[in-house]
């Protein structure tokens, strides 16, 4: 990008944004340690961070098993933290109205994923299980299940595929062959597909097995009923569905940040943001090669080390293609993610 000069309204824009960041950091500091210094901070407690709000986040306090046995906490941050994010596991202390996170414990894992600006940023963390949800409506686009898909697997968090909305079935213009296609599809690569709806009754016996005595995170666009399967889930909870937009029928950005709750059968359950556009672009050729679980299969015995599995000569990928024992559709998939990715290492 050329370098261009400021015009003096954006320099004093930026000026002005940056101050009041400095004047935030600052008067966070001075309630931490103002809490700090007022003693009066009870026991030291292990609990869990149930959602993020900017700096703070809630904390809910647990018994060594893990089960919730109070209310959640707004808390600050100890200066020396590092950010944290549903799901971390933590050391606080509080007082009537507020709470102190101390320390953090390491985390097992993490699940990263792009903001609005497109900024890798930590969502959850110690997690089991990836439940992407697809549905009905908005349609599902297998080319957006095969990133979350790469997603999955180069975070290491084994996936579970879910088509939401079934009752839909008449109604939508997917019909049964297409959606039997895409089951069979995922199946045959080895990932568990479950079909749900929330509309009628044991719609959700497929999904809810899978889920017992698992930290698991559903993922998944805008609108696809997320918040609505966990409300189905847990009918002791109040959390927030949105319609789609009418004419669109997308979502319209609903939970706005990522929830924990415990799951009443053992385990837990994180509600999450839906996201538009999961962009792969932090991610290297290597990484969606990784990430291809079928194909990577079969690429090891490609004549050229670096083939890219279109018109070389050799190519186990192409072969195994026109054998019938790989996806046409998702080495199609494959080449057009490879394609988005930015930097040339593609
Ligand atoms: N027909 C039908 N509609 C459903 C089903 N599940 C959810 N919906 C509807 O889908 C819409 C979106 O539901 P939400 O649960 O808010 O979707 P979400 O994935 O949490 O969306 P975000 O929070 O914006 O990411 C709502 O109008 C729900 O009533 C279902 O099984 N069948
Ligand atoms: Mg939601
Ligand atoms: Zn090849």
């Amino acid at each position: 990008m050329s370098k261009r000069k400021l015009t003096r309204q954006q320099a004093w824009r930026i000026e002005k944004i940056q101050k009041e960041r400095l004047d935030r950091a600052s008067r966070h500091k001075a309630q931490v340690e103002e809490l700090l210094e007022a003693g009066g901070l009870g026991q030291e407690q292990v609990g869990r961070v149930v959602a993020r709000f900017g700096k703070q986040v809630e904390v809910v306090a647990v018994d060594t098993l893990g089960q919730p046995i109070a209310n959640p906490v707004r808390c600050h941050l100890r200066a020396n933290l590092a950010s944290l994010v549903t799901g971390d596991q933590v050391v606080f202390q509080t007082t009537d109205d507020a709470g102190i996170v101390i320390a953090c414990e390491p985390r097992r894992n993490v699940l990263e994923r792009p903001d609005f600006r497109g900024v890798i940023k930590a969502m959850a963390a110690n997690i089991d299980q990836l439940v992407i949800v697809t549905a009905l409506e908005p349609a599902p686009q297998p080319e957006l299940l095969d990133r979350y898909l790469v997603a999955t697997e180069v975070a290491g968090i084994p996936p579970l595929i879910v088509i939401n909305k079934i009752d839909l079935l008449q109604d939508s213009e997917v019909d049964q062959n297409f959606l039997a296609a895409i089951k069979n599809l995922y199946e045959v690569i080895g990932y568990t597909v479950v079909e749900t709806t929330t509309r009628q009754a044991g719609g959700l016996d497929a999904l809810s097995k899978h889920l017992i005595d698992k930290s698991s995170v559903f993922i998944g666009h805008s609108g696809v009923g997320k918040s609505s399967l966990v409300q189905a889930l847990l009918p002791n909870e109040q959390i927030r569905v949105g319609h789609l937009h009418q004419q669109t029928r997308l979502g319209r950005h609903t939970t706005s940040t990522a929830r924990f709750y415990t799951y009443i059968q053992g385990g837990s359950i994180i509600d999450s943001p839906g996201i538009r556009d999961f962009g792969l672009e932090q991610i290297s050729r290597t990484d969606v090669e990784y990430g291809f679980i079928d194909i990577r299969e079969f690429s090891d015995n490609c004549r050229f080390r670096d083939c890219r599995h279109r018109q070389e000569p050799g190519c186990a990928v192409t072969d195994a293609v026109q054998k019938g024992k790989l996806s046409r559709r998702r080495l199609e998939s494959f080449h057009r993610i490879l394609d988005t990715l930015t930097g040339g290492n593609a």
